[in-house]
Parts: C-alpha cells; sequence; structure tokens
C-alpha cells in the first residue's frame, strides 16, 4: 500500500500539481470516497493543494456510506454507529408518545429517533401531510425503528420522494386503518415487514409506483374495509398471499391489474366491488377460491369474459349480483347464486353475454331484478325460478306506499323468449314491472295468455 500511495504521488508529482516540494509544503489529505466531507483515516495522501475527493480531516469511521460521520444523526439500537463515537447509541429506555403524532419533514423524521419512542398511544401516526412539502420531503423513514406499536390509525401520504417503508420492522402492532396515499415512487409495502396484530382496514390509493403489497405478509384478516384505488401500475396482490379473510375489498381503477392469483390463503371475502379494472382478466386462483359472498359487483371490466375463479364452487352468493357494462364478458359460468337473494340482481350493459342460465337457483330476489341492455340474450332461461321480486320494504317506508324496487326487463335488443318469468308475474309477487324495448314487450296481459315468445 504505501508503495502504491508513493507511486501515486510521484504520478500526481510528475503531472504538476506539485512542482517542487519548497515552493508547495504539503500537508496530510485523505481520502472523501463517500463524499460527506469526512475523510478515512486509511487512505492519506500528501498534497500541496486541496483536490477533489480529499479532506484533511480524517474522522470518517465509514467512508462507503455518506450517511455516517460524526456529525450525522445517531439511530438509536439499529446496531449501527452513525455518528463515528464510536458505538450504536441506544435510547437509555423506550417510552410512550400519548397523542397523534405528525411527521411532516425528513428533520422531524430523524429528530423521531431521538424521541425512543416505542408506542404511541391515544393517537396515530401520519408520515406526511395533507400537502406535499416541498422544502424537506421525507426521504429516508429508518430514523423510526425503535417503533413498536401504534394504538391507532398510521398514514403514509403525499410522501413524492419516499422510496421504501423500511425502518418500520419493528412495527408489530397497529391499532386502525393503514392510509398508503399518493407516494409517487413508493414500489411495496416492504417495511412493514412484522405487522401482524393488525385486522382492520386498509386504503392504499393513487400511489403512482406501487407494483404490489409485498411486506403485508404476516397480514392473516381485515375485518373491515380494504381499498385499492387508483394505483396505475399494481399488478398483483403479492404480499398478501397470507390474507384469509377479506369484509369489503373495493378494487378501482388499477390499470395494471390482471388477476387476484395472489391471493392464495383467502377463505372469505364478504363484498368483493371491482369497478374500472380494464386489464382485470381473472379472478383468484381456481384452486384457491373463496367461499361464499355477500355482495359481488363488476363494473367496466373490458377483458374479463367469465366468472371462473370468482367463488367456490361449493358456496354461494346471497346478497347482490351487480354486473354491468363488462364489454367482453360472454356467460356468467362461476358465479353461483343462493336461492334467497337479499338486495339485487342486475345484469346491465354486457353486449357479448349470451344467457343467464347461471341465474337458475335464484327464487327470491328482495329488491331489484334488472335485465338490460344485454344485446345478445335471446331468452330469459335461468330466471324460471324466481317467484318474488321486490318484496323488502325499505325500514322507515310510509305504509301503503310502494316501494322502488321492480323487475326490469328492457332494451335487450334481441331478447324474443321472456317465459321463463312467465310464472313469477302470473303467480308470483313482483314490484313494478317494467318490460320495455326488447325485441319482444309482452304484457301483463300477454303473459296471461301465454304469449310469453315471439
Ligand atoms: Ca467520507
Ligand atoms: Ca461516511
Ligand atoms: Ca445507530
Ligand atoms: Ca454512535
Amino acid at each position: 500500500m504505501k508503495i502504491n500511495l508513493l507511486f501515486l504521488v510521484l504520478i500526481l508529482s510528475s503531472i504538476g500539481l506539485c512542482t517542487s516540494e519548497s515552493e508547495c509544503p504539503e500537508q496530510v489529505y485523505y481520502l472523501d470516497d463517500d463524499g460527506d466531507g469526512f475523510g478515512d483515516l486509511n487512505h492519506p495522501l500528501n498534497l500541496c493543494e486541496d483536490k477533489a475527493g480529499y479532506v484533511l480531516n480524517s474522522t470518517d469511521c465509514d467512508d462507503s456510506n455518506a450517511s455516517i460521520h460524526p456529525e450525522a444523526q445517531e439511530i438509536y439500537g439499529n446496531e449501527i454507529d452513525e455518528n463515528c463515537n464510536p458505538s450504536d447509541d441506544k435510547c437509555a429506555e423506550l417510552g410512550v408518545y400519548d397523542g397523534y403524532l405528525q411527521l411532516s419533514s425528513q428533520q422531524e423524521v430523524i429528530d423521531f429517533a431521538s424521541l425512543c419512542i416505542e408506542e404511541i398511544i391515544g393517537g396515530g401516526l401520519e408520515i406526511g401531510g395533507s400537502e406535499i412539502n416541498l422544502e424537506d420531503p421525507i426521504t429516508d423513514i429508518s430514523y423510526l425503528q425503535s417503533l413498536k406499536r401504534i394504538s391507532d390509525e398510521l398514514v403514509i401520504r403525499n410522501n413524492y420522494k419516499l422510496q421504501t417503508l423500511k425502518g418500520l420492522e419493528n412495527l408489530v402492532e397497529l391499532g386502525k386503518i393503514l392510509v398508503i396515499r399518493n407516494n409517487d415512487k413508493l414500489v411495496n409495502l416492504q417495511g412493514l415487514d412484522n405487522l401482524e396484530g393488525f385486522n382492520y382496514a386498509m386504503e392504499v390509493d393513487d400511489n403512482e409506483s406501487l407494483v404490489d403489497f409485498s411486506g403485508l405478509e404476516k397480514i392473516r384478516s381485515f375485518t373491515a374495509t380494504v381499498s385499492i384505488l387508483n394505483n396505475p401500475k399494481l399488478q398483483s396482490f403479492n404480499g398478501l398471499n397470507n390474507v384469509t379473510h377479506f369484509q369489503n375489498l373495493l378494487l378501482v381503477k388499477n390499470e395494471s391489474l390482471v388477476d387476484l392469483k395472489m391471493l392464495k390463503a383467502v377463505q372469505g371475502v364478504q363484498n368483493l366491488i371491482l369497478k374500472d379494472n380494464t386489464n382485470l382478466k381473472a379472478f383468484f386462483d381456481e384452486s384457491f377460491t373463496p367461499g361464499g359472498m355477500l355482495v359481488f359487483m363488476l363494473t367496466n371490466s373490458p377483458n374479463i369474459k367469465n366468472l371462473k375463479g370468482l367463488m367456490d364452487k361449493s358456496s354461494f352468493i346471497g346478497g347482490s349480483v351487480v354486473i354491468q357494462n363488462n364489454l367482453n364478458l360472454e356467460s356468467l359460468e362461476g358465479l353461483n347464486p343462493a336461492p334467497f337473494m337479499g338486495f339485487d340482481v342486475q345484469i346491465t350493459d354486457c353486449p357479448k353475454l349470451i344467457n343467464l342460465h347461471r341465474l337458475s337457483n335464484i327464487e327470491t330476489v328482495q329488491r331489484d331484478l334488472r335485465i338490460v341492455n344485454n344485446s345478445s340474450i335471446v331468452s330469459l332461461q335461468g330466471l324460471e325460478n324466481v317467484r318474488s321480486v321486490g318484496l323488502k320494504i325499505p325500514m322507515g317506508y310510509p305504509d301503503g306506499a310502494t316501494p322502488n324496487h321492480r323487475l326490469e326487463i328492457g332494451n335487450n335488443s334481441k331478447l324474443v323468449d321472456l317465459c321463463s318469468i312467465g310464472d313469477l308475474i302470473n303467480k308470483g309477487y313482483t314490484q313494478e314491472v317494467s318490460i320495455h324495448g326488447n325485441m319482444y314487450n309482452p304484457t301483463i296481459h300477454d303473459f296471461g295468455e301465454n304469449k310469453c315468445k315471439l
């Protein structure tokens, strides 16, 4: 090494940095390889004037890491000596913060480390804020390592430079909702790897770069709404592989989402709402489908052709089925409606849907039964067992008034055979029958005379 340094000095001398020792008194400089302004004692160099990459002090204890130097903020207890003093300082004792804590700048995040907070009680933690902080944006949350429990929510929002949640590895428990909103650079949720005592709700909205949920592998269930909204690069549910139950799963406008197949542990989704996921092609892995559902809504999903993989073959959906504006939906295969539908059955604006055969279990629809604007359906076969539509009187409805629930068969331009609802019209219970705009539109009187098809 000494020979090499000498050689280097000779070369530098020969190219004219130092013309001669007598004109130019040398000083010992030290290499500052990481550019933090502090030099490496092990790499001295005699120079007679300043040179880029070299400094006069030799106090950097890690010259490969610009955030480690004598003036760096120590992160307590991470087994790294950030401030070269020369050991990892530890909080004398970890404490509790009572209230809602907001960290809206990088400096506030750094200051958190010296607060030595293990638990936030009586409130939540917000990382970011209601507005983007342009002056001192949060870029690094590794200073939050002391934190283990938050009694209320964790909100991470409007951080346009934050790339990772690393630093939250010790957080094991969250009392309420997890919100991840408008973080432009965040690619996944790694850093939340130990969050497990969490079974409340989650909102993940408007994260431009988010690809998946990796980092949430320890979460087992959500007992309130999970809403995943407008994450344009979200491709899969990788990371939520161990979730067994969702109460409400809302997926809206995630334009890269292809399927729900990474939800391999899922046993139940009570309400599944899918809207404007324009690239969605399939549902769950067909060998790992959830059981019964209450509500299923599928809106504006032009790449869905059928409903295979939506639910377990031996389970039923017993509340609402609302399927609207799915341009390429050809078949309802995969859907298992129960005999008693507590709310609505609406199939509208599905121009390629060929038949309604999968609805043949249904006997009662408590509110609306609407088959509207499906231009390939020729027959209502599949509705032959329906005996009651619109029976449910909403709570607080005025006595004697007619509820707005109804049977509507409208604007199905090829529909000519309505005989399957003949018994419902003649003998069953319906509110406000409306049959209009189909190729054939029998009146109630026509049904009475069995003129139910062209
Ligand atoms: Ca350095
Ligand atoms: Ca350094
Ligand atoms: Ca440290
Ligand atoms: Ca230290």
